[in-house]
């Protein structure tokens, strides 16, 4: 029988409350589908952990990772621990790390999910976005002078390079390619003067490649705007690391709820293994109550299995995520219920 040795990471907040339901339901499968995955827990790497002893992980961390086949990640971030300490120390090297340069981001309205937005019909609204992973606007470059003072100011340079942009950028046209739809890359190139003319230039030297797929640029503003509106119109979205970060988020609430969204960070080469996480945060607002939403790191253990190659087992998952939508009206405070997190565990349980 196959086995498969898969990281798990909770971190910090409601990640600690949604990877359980998430392990429950890939057991369930995999005991039907006849593999097996093997966990490592690393309870430790966390908030928490940074604020006894100042690291988010060990020094050691990816090392301890490397051999896996996949690491599926809650969340990340504490009151206490500012935002860029716990993402930089925990998640970013991570990505970078295992060069997870796609981040792929699946956003559907299911039926029975009620939208605030009118546009947004159930069946309707199928979108990716590829948000680029490793560099960008993410950089830890800059600094900041003259703290306290009048003349105080910060820098932070983003960093676009050929190599990075191309290889997100052909890899949301090759998706646009298999999903026989269109492409719309963000920009802001009337604003941004260097680095978004330089990858819309490589956007069209990527789109002059896929003659079979039909692309169009957005400015970011205009794109967001567009996605509130019309949100069917769009299939796969390409963009950079803050943009795609940005429009990802809008597009999920749009769908309903952020609580459902998954996230793929994906090494397409497969030299190193590749993360999966919900796109939501740690929610330190709802922590500790037993009502976050588990689909979203459901779902993201959905496209832990299909990375996998388990793309049955990965299909009765998200089967599963839409029947419990259009058949019941179980559901998380997000989505407007009542039901805890562990009810509408067992309620997914069950479809399975
Ligand atoms: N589920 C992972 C998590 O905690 N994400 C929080 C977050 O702020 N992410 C920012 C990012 O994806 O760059």
């Amino acid at each position: 029988m196959t086995t498969h040795h898969i990281a798990l990471v909770p971190g910090d907040g409601i990640g600690t409350e949604v990877l359980p339901p998430a392990r429950r339901v890939l057991d369930a499968v995999s005991r039907r589908h006849g593999f097996r995955l093997a966990y490592t827990t690393y309870d430790d790497w966390s908030c928490a952990s940074y604020l006894r002893e100042g690291a988010m992980m060990p020094d050691d961390g990816l090392d301890q990772l490397r051999d896996k086949d996949a690491i599926l990640l809650g969340a990340v971030g504490h009151p206490d621990v500012p935002d860029h300490v716990s993402l930089w120390g925990l998640l970013i090297p991570i990505r970078r790390g295992f060069q997870q340069y796609v981040n792929l981001r699946p956003i559907r309205v299911f039926r029975g999910v009620d939208s605030p937005v009118r546009g947004a019909l159930p069946g309707e609204v199928d979108l990716v976005v590829v948000r680029e992973n490793t560099e960008g606007e993410y950089s830890e470059i800059g600094g900041r002078l003259n703290r306290g003072l009048p003349e105080e100011l910060a820098v932070q340079e983003a960093v676009f390079t050929r190599t990075g942009v191309t290889r997100v950028v052909d890899y949301a046209f090759g998706l646009a390619a298999d999903r026989g739809s269109r492409l719309t890359s963000a920009t802001k190139s009337n604003g941004i003067v260097h680095t978004m003319p330089f990858w819309d230039e490589l956007v069209a030297a990527c789109g002059a490649g896929h003659p079979d797929v039909a692309w169009e640029q957005e400015h970011v503003d205009a794109l967001a705007a567009k996605l509130v509106l019309e949100p069917a119109r769009y299939d796969v979205i390409v963009a950079s690391n803050l943009f795609g970060d940005v429009l990802s988020d809008l597009a999920a609430a749009v769908a309903g709820s952020i609580g459902i969204a998954p996230a793929a960070n994906l090494n397409p080469e497969r030299t190193f293994p590749s993360m999966f996480e919900p796109v939501h945060g740690s929610a330190p607002d709802i922590a500790g109550r037993g009502v976050a939403n588990p689909l979203g790191a459901i779902w993201s253990a959905a496209l832990m299995l299909d990375h996998l190659g388990h793309q049955e087992a990965a299909g009765d998952v998200t089967n599963a995520i839409a029947t419990l939508l259009a058949t019941t009206d179980v559901r998380t405070p997000d989505l407007g219920g009542t039901a805890s997190t562990e009810h509408f565990t067992e309620a997914i349980l069950q479809l399975l």
